[in-house]
């Protein structure tokens, strides 16, 4: 029995290796797992349920469906740029959506999961912008937008992200010690699994003297034409992780 996790592939349409890639994971190593579980990024963005008539999108979720049919149960965690994936793609992926943070079991192990990006408590301006977007109100307004002016809106945010970015010290965009320990106390000492920093790892952290484990998973990368993903998999009580081409 294996279990599944990944993140962060930024799927676009200027990345046509790269869904390769994903396309062959889905027709392949993704069949060996019980669950697999997509912990956000999904897409490089996502501007509402109803951007789905491209080739990228509409291809996918027909193998993602396919995915599911054939016995795999998929569960997607909300991104930072995909947090706007809704009931209406659930349905046509035949997966579910997790609420941030989910608690799951491996055999007998508690494991945590979420997207990453609450962890990084130093991105003071970050956090600012994240409390907006995440606001139902604000969302429902947004979502009420004809989809032409909503990818407008999203390619300036982008524009605006990457500026931002380009002047903060790379510390600040890491997941904080603090606001980790704090999530591990809450949820009684489990494991936990993120992505977003793209610093894949494993860390070994005690936590008011109980011995945790932080797994980083990586993302995925094209350049030049050449692509390729990683996978976390739970296979016999152990987490290994495996390259994807
Ligand atoms: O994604 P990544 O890793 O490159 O950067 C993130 C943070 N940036 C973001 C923005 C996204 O990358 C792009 C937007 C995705 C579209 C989603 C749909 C939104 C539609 C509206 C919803 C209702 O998440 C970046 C972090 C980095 O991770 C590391 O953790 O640093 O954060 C920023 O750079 C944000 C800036 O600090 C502040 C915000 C600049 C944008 C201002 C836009 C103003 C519009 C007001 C709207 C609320
Ligand atoms: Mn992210």
């Amino acid at each position: 029995m294996q279990v599944h996790f990944i993140s962060d592939l930024h799927l676009s349409v200027d990345r046509p290796a790269l869904t390769a890639v994903f396309e062959r994971y889905l027709a392949g190593p993704a069949r060996n797992a019980e669950a697999l579980y997509i912990l956000g990024d999904l897409y490089e963005y996502w501007a509402g349920d109803d951007d789905h008539d491209d080739p990228l999108s509409s291809g996918l979720e027909r193998q993602l469906a396919a995915l599911a049919e054939a016995g795999t149960r998929i569960h997607f965690m909300p991104g930072n740029r995909d947090f706007l994936i809704g009931a209406d793609f659930a349905r046509r992926c035949r997966l579910t959506i997790l609420p941030e943070p989910s608690l799951i079991h491996l055999g007998t192990q508690a494991v945590l999961l979420c997207h990453g990006d609450s962890l990084c408590t130093d991105d003071v301006g970050y956090q600012a912008f994240r409390k907006q977007v995440r606001s139902p109100a604000y969302q429902e307004q947004f979502l009420g937008q004809p989809l032409a002016a909503r990818k407008q809106f999203i390619a300036d945010i982008r524009r605006k992200s990457e500026a931002a970015k380009a002047g903060k010290d790379a510390e600040i965009m890491d997941a904080n010690g603090d606001a980790i320990a704090t999530l591990l106390r809450e949820h009684g000492y489990p494991c936990l699994i993120h992505g977003h920093t793209h610093r894949p790892a494993c860390h070994q952290l005690m936590v008011d003297g109980h011995k945790c484990e932080r797994w980083v998973l990586a993302d995925w990368r094209e350049s030049a034409g050449k692509a390729s993903g990683e996978v976390l998999v739970w296979a016999d009580g152990v987490l290994s992780r495996q390259p994807l081409e």
